[in-house]
């Protein structure tokens, strides 16, 4: 079934310039891209979009993290879009990543790990709210996101 996902590259892969190459990787593998923007997190901002894992261990540096630099977060579509992009990012830890997948190449450590990717249509869906208005996001028409 056609689906959209949210896709953000993270502060240290934007910096690092990975962001074509992010780009490239989604488009040759048949994620086409609806939406794109780059954007500067504040940490209230980073706090809403992670608040599943408040109270983690790891949250707080996740927020001070992905409020050091700026984003980029792309909406891509294509059947199975949810699932696809979560296995095409690769594990996590980018050292457990598979070989061609997105951590594999752009992720440095766990927090570093290059991309977050939605993982689950729900969240996908929350999560393109989250960045995105219709008007943005030019095949809208098909899913009412
Ligand atoms: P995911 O990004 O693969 O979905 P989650 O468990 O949802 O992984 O964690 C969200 C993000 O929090 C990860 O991408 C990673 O950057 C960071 N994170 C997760 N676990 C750890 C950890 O054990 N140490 C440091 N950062 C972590
Ligand atoms: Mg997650």
């Amino acid at each position: 079934m056609l689906e959209q996902s949210l896709l953000m590259v993270k502060p240290h892969a934007f910096t690092a310039k990975k962001t074509g190459t992010i780009i490239s990787m989604l488009e040759d593998n048949d994620f086409q891209i609806v939406g794109i923007k780059s954007i500067k997190l504040t940490p209230e901002l980073a706090r809403r979009f992670y608040f599943v894992h408040q109270g983690k261990e790891f949250f707080e540096r996740l927020i001070n993290y992905m409020s050091t630099g700026t984003v980029a977060a792309i909406c891509v579509e294509k059947d199975n879009c949810v699932a696809d992009l979560r296995k095409f990012i690769g594990a996590t830890d980018p050292a457990k990543a598979a070989e061609g997948t997105i951590r594999k190449i752009v992720g440095v450590t766990v927090e570093q790990n290059g991309v977050h990717a939605s993982d689950s249509v729900d969240n996908a869906r929350k999560e393109i709210r989250f960045f995105f208005s219709d008007i943005e996001l030019y095949s809208y028409r098909y899913l009412q996101y």
